[in-house]
């Protein structure tokens, strides 16, 4: 595969990613436009929820119509178990993921053979965007499966004619061992999965910077600012954000680009993003912080129009340097319902993991636990001291990140520091928050 040079870098699509944005805009249109009478035709849950709303495909004039049509939310697929939301015969499916979600029935996504396509397109797309080049090898240890992760991942770098290792996720010690054999270049992986890679490397005696590694490219969990600078500096790499959820495809929804690490493009020839006030459902105006909401362009086996993300950021128009003209998404601060309010202040677990990274006595494997005694919600924050921090000090940490978490963030945790080893660790995406109130 040759990839195509602009004067900027390499890109996969360049005539796409760097399209001027009125020809982008008349792109999505028309695509929007097709998209909503193949779902208003092909899907009954559609056909009733445009016909309440009172809307037809056809009062789509202008991509600022959009707003009257009705949202999209998880409950819905759920409520549509297993293919109600499909638009096409289901033997036209070629393949389907489900998203397990911590409560009841799983959503589930179909794909044709054309979205297939597409996807390992957008994921080639992303891979070069964060660095990838056509012949590097990939260690893949994004979990294989339901999880839309590791196929996803998987596609996209045969897609651009790399090696690659479909590794998944676990039996960490036989990570180690492939990334020194095998030399890859790209490490796919979750934030929290490769933090605990870096470990065992430590463990093993093993320096991973002194390796072939280059690139990381992590996503499917928020993840901080200070995690990244961590990750660079334990695994000798570029640490890169690469976003996606299984309702609108899966992992190559945006990626960021090597050259800024600033917020991920989101790929709006075939997405369309808009940040909504989660409380009136109205849109918000460019920069302002909200809940991202999706609307597939492409996608023929199950599109999805307006879906509520429940993720937390921001958008820029900001030109950035790379060349390309597609939108930056900033980093997912965490999901709604993972938003803990702590006597009236909101707190998302990346805030506290950020505060835990500045502290240099404490490894960064963190839980949060929720409880409630009499009318108050109480939280826990877990985390561990390093290896070569005494125990005699452990109360002095503890107290000085209480204080942290007090004057950055405002509001009173517990925090208790524990020793080496003990905060879970994960394969995949790690638990942030343990809510242990008892349900009503
Ligand atoms: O996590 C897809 C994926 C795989 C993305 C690998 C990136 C890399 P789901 O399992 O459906 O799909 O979970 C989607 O994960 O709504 C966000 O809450 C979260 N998420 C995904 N990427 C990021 C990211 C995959 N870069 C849900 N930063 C999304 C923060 C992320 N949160």
């Amino acid at each position: 595969i040759m990839l195509n040079r602009t004067d900027e870098g390499y890109m996969f699509d360049p005539e796409i990613e760097t399209m001027p944005r009125d020809q982008l805009a008349a792109l999505q249109l028309c695509k929007l436009k097709k998209i909503l009478r193949h779902a208003y035709g092909n899907v009954p849950h559609y056909k009733n929820t445009f016909d309440a709303a009172g809307v037809t495909p056809s009062d789509l004039k202008s991509i600022h119509d959009l707003v009257s049509f009705p949202f999209t939310t998880k409950d819905e697929l759920r409520n549509n178990y297993p293919f109600g939301m499909f638009a096409v015969p289901r033997d036209e499916v070629v393949r389907v993921h489900t998203s397990s979600g911590s409560t009841g029935r799983p959503t589930v996504v179909g794909y044709t053979m054309k979205d297939l396509d597409l996807w390992s397109s957008l994921m080639a797309r992303t891979m070069v965007c964060a660095g990838t080049r056509p012949g590097d090898f990939v260690h893949n240890a994004l979990g294989y499966g339901l999880f839309t992760g590791g196929l996803g991942a998987h596609y996209g770098a045969e897609r651009l004619g790399c090696t690659v290792m479909p590794v998944s996720g676990g039996s960490t010690g036989r990570q180690i061992a492939l990334l020194r054999d095998f030399g890859a270049r790209l490490l796919c992986a979750t934030p929290s999965y490769a933090l605990n890679i870096a470990e065992q490397a430590d463990r093993d005696g093993y320096d991973i910077r002194s390796g072939e590694l280059e690139i990381g490219l992590f996503g499917a969990e928020p993840w901080s600012e200070a995690m990244r600078s961590e990750l660079d500096e334990r695994l000798g790499i570029k640490a890169v954000d690469c976003y996606g959820l299984s309702e609108i495809m899966g992992p190559g929804v945006g990626a960021e680009c090597i050259e800024a690490r600033n917020g991920f493009h989101a790929w709006e020839d075939c997405f369309l993003f808009e940040i909504i006030d989660p409380e009136t459902e109205q849109p918000l105006p460019m920069g302002e912080t909200g809940e991202l909401v999706i609307t597939t362009l492409a996608k023929w086996a199950q599109p999805m129009i307006r879906f509520r993300t429940r993720d937390v950021t921001q958008m820029t128009d900001e030109p950035c340097v790379c060349g390309r003209t597609h939108r930056r998404i900033l980093r997912i601060t965490g999901r709604n319902d993972d938003m803990l309010i702590i006597r009236g202040v909101n707190v998302f677990p990346s805030q506290i993991e950020a505060i835990l990274l500045d502290c240099p006595d404490i490894d960064p494997h963190y839980q949060l636990l929720v409880q409630r005694t009499g009318t108050m919600d109480v939280v826990t924050v877990e985390t561990e001291a390093k290896q070569s921090v005494p125990l005699d000090d452990y109360a002095k940490i503890t107290n000085d990140i209480e204080n942290h978490i007090k004057s950055k963030i405002g509001v009173t945790c517990r925090v208790v520091v524990l020793r080496p080893g003990l905060v879970p660790r994960s394969e995949g995406k790690a638990v942030r928050v343990r809510d242990l109130r008892e349900k009503e």
